[in-house]
């Protein structure tokens, strides 16, 4: 009898995905209850997922289950407001990539998935690109102290010069990665740069919007680690964030909301708010404020209910002991991943045969 074997998806075409098991690679079909299976999430299988095969002859198989995810990278499904999209699981870290001028930096879309890779358990770095660009330091230099004051690293690329190259090397060694942010900032030209055997596919900046890498890929770094290429994206809509959650991505305003006078104060409209009165007094950033406001008024309104609320009626709970600093909730989600995995232990322990 064919044992299973387990290995990663790697990419998926259609119906297709390739499995990565180690010494070889796997052409798989997923079982039709595995498509069928309504999750909520806009695909059964995504890039990164840890999966369970039957090899069915030559290179090809059929999946039969996706163990837990550890970590993911999600945005609302473009398709449907209640579906969730996850971009990329199992990765450790994200890293955020602007670009000096082409196109302009700007911090929106670096504050979005910041909360995405934080609400997934990712570790969010950022990387300026395309520091040749820049007539001077000061282009970019404010942007890059205001992350690392938010205790972010943030690395200064050129994949032109080479600058940075070697840290960014250091920072993806070892790690599995995802790379995302807006088309044209320079992701792929990035890997190729650190990895020019990968020969990915790189173009100029789009007037129309149009990116160039089109699909999600798991690829293998010969200095050791997995990076996955994203294609760029115009907005990222957050998933599974409450608009009382998001000022805690905002270290800034979270602080100022502890002397706001509504306990529940949104910093929006409501008297007596010390957020705003930090805005008007010049003690906070108004770009900051900008990007708080932005996120907030594109973020959904409490307590709609999901589809996933139905399955976890608890969920609400446990949404609200995230509001706690980067550690605790990093420590939440690595104990939900492995309290997963004991059930799925569990489950196998009744499959066998006694
Ligand atoms: N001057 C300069 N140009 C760069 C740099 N990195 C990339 N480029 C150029 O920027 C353009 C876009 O680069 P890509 O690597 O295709 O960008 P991407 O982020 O992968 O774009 P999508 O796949 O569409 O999301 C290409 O013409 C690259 O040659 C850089 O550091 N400096
Ligand atoms: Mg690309
Ligand atoms: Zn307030």
């Amino acid at each position: 009898m064919i044992q299973p074997m387990e290995g990663t998806v790697t990419s998926l075409r259609s119906v297709l995905c390739e499995v990565d098991a180690g010494e070889r690679t796997y052409t798989c079909k997923a079982r039709r209850r595995l498509v069928e299976s309504d999750t909520g999430e806009s695909k059964p299988l995504v890039v990164g997922d840890r999966v369970v095969f039957t090899p069915t002859g030559g290179d090809e198989a059929v999946i039969e289950k996706v163990l837990p995810r550890r970590t993911k990278l999600s945005r609302r499904s473009p398709r449907g407001l209640r579906t969730e999209h996850i971009i990329v699981t199992n990765v450790d870290q994200l890293l955020i990539v602007a670009a000096v001028r082409k196109p302009p930096l700007r911090p929106g879309l670096i504050d979005r998935y910041i909360i995405a890779g934080e609400a997934g358990g990712l570790e969010p770095t950022i990387c300026i690109n395309k520091t040749d660009l820049a007539t001077d330091p000061s282009e970019y230099d404010g942007l890059a102290r205001m992350y690392e004051e938010m205790d972010y690293r943030v690395l200064l690329t050129s994949a032109v010069t080479g600058t940075g190259l070697e840290e960014l090397k250091e920072t993806l060694r070892d790690k599995s990665s995802v790379l995302a942010g807006h088309s044209g900032v320079g992701k792929s030209s990035l890997i190729n740069a650190l990895q020019p055997g990968l020969k990915l596919r790189t173009g100029p900046v789009s007037t129309t919007g149009r990116h160039v890498t089109s699909g999600v890929s798991l690829l293998k770094l010969d200095f050791g680690g997995y990076v996955v290429d994203t294609p760029g994206i115009r907005e990222l809509t957050l998933w599974d964030i409450e608009k009382q959650e998001v000022a805690q991505f905002f270290p800034a305003i979270w602080e100022l909301s502890h002397q706001c006078r509504m306990p529940d104060c949104m910093h929006v409209h409501e008297p007596d708010c010390a957020v705003k009165a930090a805005v008007e007094s010049g003690d906070l950033p108004p770009g900051r404020y900008d990007s708080y406001i932005r996120i907030v008024e594109t973020t959904e309104e409490p307590h709609v209910p999901r589809a996933t609320d139905v399955e976890e009626p608890d969920r609400q709970i446990t949404k609200k002991k995230r509001r706690l600093s980067r550690g605790k909730r990093r420590q939440d989600l690595r104990r939900q991943y492995e309290q997963d995995l004991d059930e799925e232990d569990g489950e196998e322990e009744d499959d066998a045969p006694n």
